[in-house]
């Protein structure tokens, strides 16, 4: 059976290239995409996930994530959750649950303190740093200047056929605090099913929720699109709506494959840097435009 892995964003190649290992050696999906986005979230220079994030207006790191499991659909997911090391698994663990399967604020600390995970002031020396110059720039009470606002998105297929998507961010530089994006929303920043395939997206959340794109990505698959086609299907139309009903459209990014481990991927950006690995391609790092 084949399998594959896709995730977005150039900080996604060590993680992929660890779970690439997982996949091959037959082990499950999740676990191998747990450990790529780990590896995103315990990398320091990365500064839009995980340890190291960008800020939210009073200086704390808060982080969404996200894990889908296309097999059963059970999804976990957490937002604004701060000082904790790998939100990743906090949702991966509430995939366990058969209730509060998506946790917020405190009560997903209490969770995490309770599962054991482990606590971990996420704030760096740089992140604090970049929060005071950034202040300084910009007027707090006007939610504008993200720059710095990476989702880690990856899908995975394993050789069972199991397909999974899991996201890792700490959203926008500068948000509100308790601000949540489309990554921990189901069929915003990811969707998997087995019977078809997984997507997941990066960008800004207030307009990619918008469109609910990873589900209507799944579902284009599911009509028989190509990946691809489903990819850009999807973007374009999103894009195009958001123009004509408020006049501009912002960053919408996304990676899809489907449970045959074909791939696609689509922007309205003209930079997109995405990685990939499957059973015929080694880890790679490619770069997508915009393609109206
Ligand atoms: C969010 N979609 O919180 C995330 C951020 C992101 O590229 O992916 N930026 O809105």
């Amino acid at each position: 059976m084949s399998w594959g892995i896709i995730g977005t964003w150039r900080m996604a190649l060590e993680g992929i290239v660890e779970a690439e290992k997982l996949l091959k050696d037959g082990q499950t999906s999740i676990d191998a995409i747990e450990l790529a986005v780990k590896m995103v979230e315990d990398h320091p220079e990365y500064r839009s996930v995980g340890y190291g994030g960008l800020p939210n207006q009073d200086c704390e790191v808060e982080l969404d994530a996200a894990f889908m499991d296309g097999d059963t659909l059970s999804i976990g997911a957490v937002g604004s959750i701060k000082d904790f090391k790998n939100p990743i698994s906090i949702a991966r663990k509430l995939m366990d649950e058969k209730y509060n399967i998506f946790l917020v604020g405190q009560g997903a600390e209490k969770y995490a303190h309770t599962m054991g995970f482990e606590r971990v002031n996420m704030l760096t020396d740089y992140s604090k740093k970049e929060w005071e110059k950034k202040k300084s720039q910009v007027k707090l009470d006007k939610l504008k200047a993200y720059d710095g606002h990476d989702t880690v998105g990856v899908v995975g297929l394993d050789k069972n056929g199991k397909i999974v998507a899991a996201t890792s961010t700490s959203g926008l530089f500068m948000k509100r605090p308790g601000r949540i994006g489309d990554s921990p929303l189901s069929g915003s920043g990811f969707y998997a099913d087995s019977e078809i395939g997984a997507a997941s997206a990066t960008g800004v959340g207030e307009d990619i929720m918008k469109g609910c794109i990873s589900y209507e990505i799944v579902r284009l698959m599911e009509e028989g699109l190509h990946p691809q086609d489903a990819a850009e299907k999807a973007v374009n139309k999103l894009n195009k709506k958001l123009i004509s009903k408020r006049g501009k459209a912002k960053d919408i990014s996304v990676v899809c494959m489907n449970n045959k481990g074909q791939w696609g991927v689509a922007t309205n950006i003209s930079k997109f840097s995405f990685v990939v690995a499957t059973e015929t391609e080694k880890p790679t790092v490619y770069i997508a435009s915009f393609n109206e």
